[in-house]
């Protein structure tokens, strides 16, 4: 590593002590909640790249002392040296806050969203943290400690597969709570992740057990399956899920909805799979589209008005009970809202 502290390293070391200063800013919080983050924040970053197409499987693997890996099959970090940083691509995105991997513009990488903060941030909360890029035929790895390079890039191999996986082990010192992962509290949000990424292999493995299990997590049928999921075990209308599938000035949608014999409510919405526990914008449009579509059809069927009462229409808690439904969008710059921002504006 250059041992000149110009001003570019000072702002990074500075960018690294403001998030080890304030962690619950960045992640949450230092309890088990924000531990269990770290790991969804290190999983974007393959997902994303599963979904520009690069990548078909991501493996999650609990190792034995806390440390964690996530392994992806994509095109690897760059490696390469940055024109006017100084400093390879890689490092650039585990050591600035905010340099996530947003090369590509027009992806539908997570801005500003639920914490979305970047590896940087996992790298700085980190007693250790290790990168391993393999592409070009070599095999590449930096270490850090507490977000800060302990070595270059370095070329420890060669081999013509291609990806990157992190390594790190959290920070006891900032989680003083708890350093252990759930295994259960992980799996919810990777198979949620398979449900909103079709196709997508997610490989759950759990190496502190004596004997390693390994999940695989791929659902073909996306946010359908999501949908069967939740309405498991009840009697259903349609017997398929109905299912939208819309893209529209660079925001895709899909919806996916099917009734079953409850008189509950039940929908679920993402944006760039954040969930977005407190609605916004997409749920309002849904939910008015759907009461005015239906009255729309009850309109138009002379058999059906007869059981109504003249003049009168279907209110949205009728036509939300015992809905289950998944909404899925994808935008290229969501603004989110509210207290936790997971509020779509
Ligand atoms: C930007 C550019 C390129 C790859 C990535 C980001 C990338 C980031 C992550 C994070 C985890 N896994 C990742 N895989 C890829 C590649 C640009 C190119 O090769 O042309």
């Amino acid at each position: 590593m250059s041992a000149t502290y110009d001003a570019g390293n000072i702002q990074v070391l500075k960018g690294l002590e403001a998030v080890r200063k304030r962690p619950g800013m960045y992640i949450g919080s230092t309890g088990p909640r924000g531990l269990h983050h770290l790991v969804y924040e290190v999983v974007d970053n393959s997902i994303d790249e599963a979904m520009a197409g690069y990548c078909d499987t991501v493996t999650v693997a609990l190792e034995k002392d806390d440390i964690v890996r996530v392994e992806d099959n994509g095109r690897g970090i760059p490696v390469d040296m940055h024109p006017t940083e100084h400093v390879s691509a890689l490092e650039l995105v585990l050591t600035r806050l905010h340099a996530g991997g947003k090369f590509d513009k027009g992806s539908y990488k997570v801005s500003g969203g639920l914490h979305g903060v970047g590896v940087s941030c996992v790298n700085a909360l980190s007693t250790w943290m290790e990168a391993t890029v393999i592409r070009d035929g070599h095999i590449y790895r930096q270490k850090f400690e507490i977000g800060v390079p302990k070595t270059k890039v370095e070329e420890i191999g060669n081999s013509d597969a291609h990806g990157t996986t992190i390594r790190w082990k959290a920070d006891k010192t900032i989680f003083t709570e708890t350093t252990t992962y759930d295994y259960d509290v992980l799996k919810l949000r990777l198979r949620e992740l398979a449900f909103l990424n079709k196709g997508i292999v997610i490989k759950f493995r759990d190496e502190r057990l004596e004997n390693p299990k390994e999940e695989i997590l791929k659902y073909e049928g996306g946010i359908n399956e999501f949908v069967k999921d939740l309405n498991e075990g009840k009697p259903v209308v349609p017997p398929e899920p109905i299912y939208i599938n819309e893209e529209k000035d660079e925001v895709i949608t899909e919806i996916s909805i099917q009734y079953n014999n409850s008189y509950s409510e039940n929908i679920h919405t993402f944006v760039n799979d954040i969930n977005t526990r407190d609605g916004g914008t997409h749920l309002d449009g849904f939910k008015n589209a759907l009461t005015y579509v239906l009255n729309k059809s009850l309109d138009a069927n002379e058999k059906l008005k007869k059981s109504f009462e003249k003049d009168e229409k279907l209110m949205g808690e009728d036509v939300r009970s015992g809905l289950t439904a998944v909404i899925s969008m994808k935008v290229p710059e969501p603004e989110f809202e509210g207290q936790t921002k997971e509020k779509l504006g």
